[in-house]
Formats: structure tokens, C-alpha cells, sequence
């Protein structure tokens, strides 16, 4: 017999009142044995993040067009590239800064910054020593040592066009935009990354560009169709902005894909800046615009 049925039989219990009885035993050993298990299982992790931005010194503070938002880039603004500027081995950070219409136009945007790593947690901002305080409606940066010197350097994108520093292993940059031939003149520069397509050992530039933008001749807000959202006015889409060109699916160069054009919401690609050359030049390839 188990061992539950001796002293429940010494007490003359009726059948079924046993069987209740072996139920809740059977039920309590259940339990036991699952808490048990339970015990023995690890707790999930439990993977938190805590904002120690503040506590950090990071004190960027964002600039992104008017609080009325009445023109779309003004809801698109902010970069941030991991950059070891001072090869250290501790990478630093690189914030990229809006500004507003108003601040552009008057050569008052708010700068980027630059925040070294002190490797105990916190940063410094070294913006004006490392000669970054580069300002401007930017967007998005890329890091890459695009001459091979073992220093990296920032490729900043903006509203205007872009610009390329170049690491002078100091703990200072300059501004190559022009030598360099990346300048992306008069073109919205959403994002660019750095790779080398051709593997010949010399990075090469991908650069974003978003849909054409006269800031002299800005849509105005709930104009037409479309800068409408249900018969509501908004600020202008892409359609409601020039743009030239138009989709094709087909289009590719050099093993990426082109998009170009209207149907993808005005979104244009640009594959602007293709082989970087022994003189440290990018030439512009496979321009494709319709
Ligand atoms: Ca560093
Ligand atoms: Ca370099
Ligand atoms: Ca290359």
C-alpha cells in the first residue's frame, strides 16, 4: 500500500471520503514538486535599460524646426555616430544637430557635438577643440578611416549637403568637403554609410538623398492634395514637394539598387560617390536621375 493508506484506514474513513483524501495528497505532491522545479529554474533575465544620459554630461540638446511643424524636415532631424575619434579604444560619441528655418538662414544653427569617452562612464564635450562644431539641418553621420591612415573620420549628411572631416589623429578634424568632392550640393542628405564595394581596400560613400527641397519656395502647409491627410491640412509629403524621376524597380548599379522616384513616395536613392582614387578624391558613379 501507499504510504497515505495507513493511517487513513486506522481512521475508518469511508471510501469516498479516502479518495477525497488521496485526491489532496496527490494534488499537495503535485504542488511540491512543481514548486520545486519552479525553485530550480533560473529566472528569465530580466534585461533593463536605465537613461544615464544626464549622469553621463551628455547635454545635447536637439533642434528640429518650429514647434508648429509646418514643413516636413522639420520632423526629421537627429543623428548620432559611434566614432573613436582618439583611437583609445573607447568609442565616443557624435551628435548630429537640426536647427530651424529661421537659425539656418541666419547662420545661427545650434551645433553638433562631440563627446569624448572618459572611461569611467562619463563623457566631455571636446565639439570646439576637436573642430567639430559644424552647423547646419543635419541629419545622419557616417564614420570611416576613408584614407587609410588608421584614424577615423565622420561624413556628416545635411539638408543642404554634406560634409567630410577628415581625422588629423590629433584629436582635431578638418573639413576635406571639397577636395573630397562629397560636397552633395543642393542635395537633402538623409543618411550615408561607408563600405567598400570594390573591394580594392579604399572605402567608398553611399549617400541617401531625399526628395528635392527649395528652401525658398517651401510648399505651404495644407496647399494641396497633398499636404492634406483625410481633408485635414498637414505639412507636405514627399508628393507634395518637387521631385524629379521616377520608379524603377530594375535599376542596378554596382550590385545595389537604385529606387528612384515618385511611386516610392518621392523617396530618391542616389548612388553618388562611387571609387575613392589614390588622390584621396571620390568621383560620383552611376548617376542615375529621370
Ligand atoms: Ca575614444
Ligand atoms: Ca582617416
Ligand atoms: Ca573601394
Amino acid at each position: 500500500m501507499g504510504w497515505h493508506s495507513g493511517p487513513i484506514n486506522k481512521m475508518n474513513f469511508p471510501p469516498s471520503a479516502r479518495l477525497r483524501s488521496f485526491s489532496v495528497c496527490a494534488l499537495l505532491i503535485s504542488s511540491v514538486l512543481f514548486a520545486a522545479a519552479a525553485a530550480q529554474r533560473k529566472p528569465a533575465s530580466m534585461t533593463a535599460f536605465v537613461d544615464v544620459t544626464r549622469a553621463a554630461g551628455i547635454d545635447f540638446h536637439l533642434t528640429c524646426g518650429g514647434s508648429q511643424k509646418l514643413y516636413i524636415m522639420e520632423s526629421l532631424c537627429g543623428g548620432v555616430a559611434f566614432i573613436d575619434y582618439d583611437n583609445d579604444g573607447w568609442p565616443d560619441i557624435f551628435l548630429v544637430n537640426g536647427s530651424t528655418l529661421e537659425d539656418l538662414k541666419t547662420g545661427r544653427s545650434p551645433a553638433s557635438k562631440l563627446y569624448h569617452n572618459n572611461h569611467d562612464g562619463t563623457f566631455t564635450d571636446v565639439t570646439e577643440k576637436a573642430g567639430l562644431a559644424h552647423r547646419g539641418w543635419c541629419m545622419g553621420a557616417a564614420v570611416g578611416d576613408y584614407d587609410n591612415d588608421g584614424w577615423d573620420d565622420l561624413y556628416i549628411t545635411c539638408l543642404t549637403g554634406s560634409f567630410l572631416y577628415k581625422n588629423n589623429g590629433d584629436g582635431t578634424f578638418r573639413d576635406v568637403t571639397l577636395q573630397a568632392g562629397v560636397g552633395n550640393l543642393g542635395r537633402w542628405g538623409t543618411s550615408a554609410a561607408f563600405g567598400d564595394y570594390d573591394r580594392d581596400g579604399y572605402l567608398d560613400l553611399y549617400v541617401a538623398n531625399y526628395v528635392d527641397l527649395d528652401l525658398n519656395n517651401l510648399p505651404k502647409f495644407g496647399s494641396t492634395r497633398f499636404c492634406q491627410y483625410r481633408g485635414i491640412p498637414v505639412s507636405c509629403g514627399p508628393r507634395g514637394l518637387a521631385v524629379h524621376g521616377r520608379y524603377r524597380e530594375d535599376e542596378h548599379r554596382h550590385g545595389l539598387l537604385l529606387w528612384l522616384g515618385r511611386d516610392l513616395g518621392g523617396l530618391r536613392w542616389r548612388w553618388m560617390a562611387g571609387h575613392l582614387r589614390s588622390e584621396r578624391f571620390f568621383t560620383e558613379s552611376a548617376l542615375s536621375q529621370q
